[in-house]
Formats: C-alpha cells, structure tokens, sequence
C-alpha cells in the first residue's frame, strides 16, 4: 500500500476487526478507492488530463493570454469546489467518529425480542460520533459543553440509532423548546459572538426564565463540560426508551455506556488554553490512541423500570430533566464497545453519518417522553435539509441488510429498482409486508385516552429536586469546580439584570453556592436559600468513575536539552512506550540534541513553543546538569513545569531535575529530594539515580524494580493528583 494511505492505521484496524463488524466495512468497500501513484488525472467523467496546473489559454508570444471558458477540466474542478460545503449540523456541528464493535456479553430476552440485546454470539457493527454541541464546525474541541455521543448499531434487523450525551438528562423537558434553547445558548444574533460558548448574556437569561434547565446547567457547569478526552466520557440515552419482549411486555429503560479508562476532565484553565494551542486536542487524541492500537472501549448498561412501576417515583420518568437514581434503579451492564477503526475520510463518513433517534430495531421502542416524540421527528427531517432526501443510500448511513420499499426518486437517488410497479399493492405481490414472524417491526399496543390539549404532568414541575441532588453528591473538589464555573460564565455576562437573577436561582440549590458565586460576579448576596432534602446518589459524582489504572495512550512529555542524562531518559522512554503510553521529547529546539556522555543524542519531537505542557499529561524530566543548567535559565521551560505542576500533572524528576523542578515550582517544601528511593510528594516524584544496566531492565522498571517508575506510572493512571489542589498548591503558582 502506497505512503498515500496511512499503514499504521490501515494495519490495526484489520487486525482488529471480528467476524461481524467486516459487515459493515465490506459493505463500505463497493464505495470505496485508494489514491495510487499508478492512477492516472481524469475529469469526473473519466477523461485523462495532461495538467492539473493550467487553465486553456489564447497564448500570445510571452505565454500569457485570456482563458478559455471552454476549458471544461477547468469549470469542472471550480464548479466542484464552489459547491463542496454542505449545510453543517444545525447543533453538534463539530464533531469526530470512528468505527468500532458492540458485543452483547448478556441476553436480556427477559426484556426484549431485539437480537442485538439478546444474541451473546453476534457481533454488531458500529460507528459513533462524538461532538460538542454550541460550536460550528471549525470550533474548538475543549469548549465548555456538552458532548454528543451518537451511536449507529449496524445490526442485522436493520439501523438502531441511540443519540446520547455525555450527561444524563437536558435542559428541556419538551421539545418545542428545541429552538429556544439553542437560540439562546449560540452566538448572539446581533453580532454573532460568542463562537462555541455558554458564558454569555442570552444563555444564562434563558437559564433563569426557564426553570425546568436547572439540573442541566449545574451539569454543564461541572467538569463533564470538559471531558479529558472522548475515550474518558460516560454516554447517556438520556431519553425512556422501551423494551418489548416476546409475551409482549413492556419495560421502560434508559440507556448507559461507561468507559473503561473512567471519567476524566480537564482542568478549566487547561481548556481555555488547549482552545487555542491544539484546538483539534479531541479530534487528534481518539485518532491517535485508535491508531496506536489503544482501541478505547465501554460498558454498555440498562435500567430497567417495569411498565406497572412507573408511576412509583417522586418524579416522572419521562422527565428528561431527571436521573433515575442508581440506588432506586441500578445498572444492569450487558455489553461493551470498543472503538477500533479510523475512518478514511471525514466528510463522506464522519460529515455525512446522519442519526435518527426515530431508528430503532424491533424489540425496542419509544415511550411518551415528551422530548423523545419530538427528537424523533426532527432529526430525519433535518438529515433531508443537510443530505437530501436520499440521505439513507450514503454508504456510511445504509444498513447491512436488505432494504426494499417503494421510495423513490428524489435527489441523487442512487438505488436503480428493477420493477414495473412502485406501489402496494401490486398484482405481482412484490415488496410484500413482512409477518410478525418474519420479523417485522410491531407498534406496542399502547391503550391510550386523553384530551387534546398542550399540558404537563405535575411531576415536570419539580425543577429543583434533582438539582440539589446532583449538587449533595458531589465531592468537593467537584463543588469547587462548579462554583468557578459560574463565576466565569457570569463574569462573561455584561448585563447585570442577567448575573444578579442568576445568582438568586443559585439559592434554589444551595446558599453557599449562591453567596460564593455572588460574591464573586458582582451580584447581591442571597440570604435565605430554598431548604435542601439532604439526599445524596454517589453516581451522580464522576470520581464513583475511576476506570481501569492504566496509562495507556497518555501523553507523557520529557523534558531534554545538551547534556541530558542518557540513561535516565533511555530508561524513561523505553519504560513509557513499553507501557503503551505516548512519549513526547521536547526540548528548547527541535533539531537533534546531545547527551552528556556526547555519543548519544535524540531527535525531539518538539521545541518548548510548540508543544505546550497542556497537551500533555504528564512530565518527566531527566538530570544532566548541562541540561538542567540550560532548562533552568529558559522562561519557557520554567513555565512549562509550573504549568503542569498547576494542573495537578504529575511530574517526575531524576538527578539536577530535581532542583529544577523545586526551582520552577518555588516551592521548596513541596519537592522532597531522594538519596536512593525514589519519593513521592503532591505527585512530584523524584530519584537522584536512574541506573538500570540495560535497557531491558529499563522496561523491568514499570515493573517496580526501583520504585521509581512504579509511582510515576501509578500517578499518572490517576489521571492528576488531587492532594495539590485539595491543599491548595495549584493556586499557589
Ligand atoms: Fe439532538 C443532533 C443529542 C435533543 C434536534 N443531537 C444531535 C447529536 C447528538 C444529539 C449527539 C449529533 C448527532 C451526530 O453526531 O450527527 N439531542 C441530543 C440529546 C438530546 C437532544 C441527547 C436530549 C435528550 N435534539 C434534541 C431535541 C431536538 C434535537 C429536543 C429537536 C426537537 N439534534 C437535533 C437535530 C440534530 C441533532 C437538529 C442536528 C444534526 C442532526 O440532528 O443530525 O435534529
């Protein structure tokens, strides 16, 4: 395969691709083509052209002359490019996917007739789509927001589409308040701004007037808002669905996939930052931990509520606005996820996948959840404004099983149906009706009698309840975090009708939190706040989310100038990449660097300019006093370690490093320097010899030959170290 199509890729994703999920890419294969240097420049009609460089022109003597409109090569390729852009989604715009496996580890006949829930041999193909949800498509990855988490099951029976969130409910309980709040939350219309941000005036007017938003926003205001990667978030359903199994019987159920690396964030400042520095930071990090075979994966679970209880709750669970409890419905895990397969091309797979809540598969079905009846009819619809009408013939939307139905023409129908009738019925009997038996899809009879009227049940109108929940069970670092939250969001908002309410609605949750929020935007301090029931749901916290210790595919830099110590670094290095984690050598500049034994010397792969300590999580940094010595006198480099050391990075330190780090941080009482054992203090860990005899042995050190390694490592799978910021360190640099 030619350098045109990236191997590394290409190589893994084979590799790692079961006897199912090849359906769907089999599938793709009729639609797709390689770029090869034996191929040869044709128009779009197949005629060779011998230049990709010059319009027809009426040459005169010096060769320069008016062009030709004749030229259709030309016309052929602007007209093209005039018209490449397609409508971008009208929310979730900015987003990535990737192509992966769904594997039924449990049958829940019990609940359902959908063979993709009941079949543990089957192997059903997916893509998922992750995405923010304010910004147009060219915004930033790390934006405070929600993220969408959109799943296609290619399953056998045809396309189930489950569009989720990274959080669990949303800020409206019906639907016709769709446009509402995402007027409100978009750029201002006067002047278009702000791109891809909560933090202004509209947003939070809206979030006063619209009480039902409560629980929402404190869930936006916390870190899921800012996911450390997309492999690191939780995904919701949010919506009731339900079940309907072979007696007949309904459940209703509410849809979960937890990530096996737990649920990590950002740090604010370390957002806002990343949104400049590495505005793709999501983008890239799904693409290079999928390329570098660290396939992320996630439980996929249930709750499960029989048709009989549903009116046993103190809220309605029909409410999008509300969690179920895990302590009153647990999760019931049934299946897991991986993500393996970068996509070949963005748009015609990635831009051009289209969701519809509305698919799903028999077995499954839709309850009265007011937001959910809506989803279901403005998603087709806004696939016929982006796609067209024929949108389900792309080849990433089309299922793996037959489709026949007497739907044509429209724009760019691709299908050719050979057949002189388009219509049922027909005295050919083709296209019949398929039986129950055959398995077609049958609506669940659901008795229903009503007035016509526009109402809610009274259950809807609780919209604090679950607000003080959510708040009652978070940590306090977590309480910390949402308070900062705010204070920048109301800071963003000029107008002080806006701040000062909002700061009033804060007192609904919690006085605390409205007096700190107060104190700090400017707003007139509440003084009594509603009372609080007390109640706690620990799985509300995202720390209950820890995932499995490992630092695989986390992005480790070493810091390097002349006169590094090789061995120490050689030992680091190859114990990182043993370990599946991503070294990164960065040094003052990015031409080759020289140990101190003055034989040795690395490439890095960057220069401190360019990768920022931001896009890292984690530091290590050899001795060598030369290189010490050069590092201590680089500002750039100093800040690069008091960064870190503010997002509560964990950072490693051998030899001169150790003084340092001591140096950047300034403080002295934080670094503890190491005769023989390696030690640990507020993540900082330091050694003053790194010696393993080879470089065997240098791997062995992940092992815990010296210690060293085995904290560094143990930090770092910790994701940061949170002792820094509950001791207030963080802010003290
Ligand atoms: Fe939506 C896209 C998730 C409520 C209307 N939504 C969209 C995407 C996600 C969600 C993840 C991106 C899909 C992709 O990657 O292509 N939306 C949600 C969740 C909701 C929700 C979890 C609350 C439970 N959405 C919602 C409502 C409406 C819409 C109430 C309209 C009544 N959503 C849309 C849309 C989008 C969309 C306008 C834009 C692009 C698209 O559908 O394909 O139809």
């Amino acid at each position: 395969m030619s350098g045109l199509v990236p191997e590394t890729m290409q190589k893994v994703a084979h590799a790692a691709l079961g006897p199912r999920q090849g359906d769907k890419l089999k599938d793709l294969a009729h639609n797709t083509k390689d770029m090869t240097p034996e191929g040869r420049l044709t128009t779009d009609y197949g005629v060779k052209q011998s230049t990709a460089d010059d319009w027809l022109k009426v040459a005169s003597k010096d060769k320069t002359g008016p062009m030709l409109l004749e030229d259709p090569f030309a016309r052929e390729r602007i007209m093209r490019f005039d018209h490449e852009r397609i409508p971008e989604r009208v929310v979730h715009a900015r987003g990535t996917g990737a192509f992966g496996k769904f594997k039924l580890l449990e049958s829940i006949e019990d609940l359902t007739i959908a063979p993709v829930l009941t079949d543990t041999s089957r192997e059903t193909p997916v893509f998922v789509r992750f995405s923010t949800v304010l910004g147009s498509r060219g915004s930033a990855d790390t934006v405070r927001d929600v993220r969408g988490f959109a799943t296609k099951f290619y399953t056998q029976e045809g396309n189930w589409d489950l569009v989720g969130n990274d959080i669990p409910v949303f800020f409206i309980q019906d639907a016709i308040k769709f446009p509402d709040v995402i007027h409100a939350g978009k750029p201002e219309p006067h002047n278009e701004v702000p791109q891809a941000q909560s933090a202004h005036n509209n947003f939070w007017d809206f979030q006063f007037n619209h009480t039902e938003a409560t629980h929402m926003f404190m869930w936006s205001m916390s870190d899921r808002a800012i996911p450390r990667s997309y492999r690191m978030m939780q995904g919701f359903g949010v919506n009731t669905f339900t079940l309907i199994n072979a007696k007949g019987e309904r459940h209703f159920v509410k849809f979960t996939w937890t990530p096996e690396l737990g649920v990590h964030s950002l740090v604010w400042d370390e957002a806002l930052k990343l949104a400049g520095q590495d505005p793709d930071f999501h983008r890239k990090d799904l693409w290079e931990a999928i390329a570098n075979g660290a396939f992320p994966k996630w439980k996929f679970g249930i709750q499960v509520i029989p048709e009989a209880d549903e009116h046993k709750f103190d809220f309605d669970i029909l409410d999008a606005t509300k969690v179920w409890p895990e302590d009153l419905i647990p999760t019931r895990y049934i299946g897991e996820m991986e993500l393996n397969r970068n996509v070949d091309e963005f748009f015609t797979q990635t831009e051009q996948i289209a969701f519809c809540t509305s698919h799903v598969v028999p077995g499954i079905g839709f309850s009265d959840d007011p937001l959910l009846q809506g989803r279901n009819f403005s998603y087709f619809d806004t696939q016929i404004s982006r796609l067209g009408v024929n949108f389900q013939e792309l080849p990433i939307n089309r299922p793996v099983c037959p489709v026949m139905n007497f739907n044509r023409d429209g724009a760019m129908r691709h299908t050719i149906t050979r057949g002189t009738v388009n219509y049922w019925p027909n005295r050919f009997e083709a296209c019949p009706p398929a039986s129950h038996q055959e398995g077609a899809y049958v609506e669940y009879a659901q008795k229903v009698v009503g007035m016509k009227a526009r109402m809610r049940s009274e259950k809807f109108k609780d919209h604090f309840s679950q607000a003080q929940l959510f708040w009652n069970s978070m940590s306090p670092i977590e309480k910390q975090h949402i308070i900062r939250a705010f204070s920048f969001e109301l800071d963003h908002c000029e107008d002080p009708v806006v701040y000062s309410r909002m700061v009033q609605r804060l007192a609904d949750i919690d006085l605390n939190l409205a007096q700190t929020v107060a104190a700090a935007v400017g707003g007139e301090a509440p003084k009594e706040g509603r009372p609080n029931h007390g109640r706690r749901a620990p799985a509300l916290s995202q720390l209950e989310f820890p995932g499995k210790p490992t630092i695989q595919a986390r992005r480790v830099a070493i810091l390097i100038a002349d006169g590094y110590d090789q061995v120490a670094y050689d030992a680091a290095y190859a114990a990182l990449s043993s370990a599946m984690a991503t070294p990164l050598v960065v040094g003052p500049k990015r031409s080759r660097i020289t140990a101190a034994n003055g034989t040795s010397s690395t490439q890095p792969h960057h220069h401190l300019e360019g990768l920022r300590s931001t896009m890292v999580d984690a530091l290590f940094i050899p001795g060598g006093a030369q290189s010490i010595d050069t590092l201590s006198r680089n500002g750039r480099a100093l800040h690069w370690v008091r960064e870190a050391f503010g997002h509560l990075k964990v950072i490693g330190a051998t030899g001169e490093a150790v003084g340092f780090v001591e140096k950047a941080i300034g403080l002295p009482s934080v670094v503890v320097s190491s005769d023989g054992e390696a030690k640990e203090s507020y993540g900082v860990i330091t050694i003053k010899e790194l010696r393993p005899e080879s470089l065997k042995e240098a791997v062995q050190i992940a092992k815990g030959a010296t210690g060293f390694m085995e904290k560094f490592f143990y930090g770092i799978s910790q994701h940061r170290c949170w002792e820094r910021e509950l001791a207030g360190l963080n802010d003290m640099v």
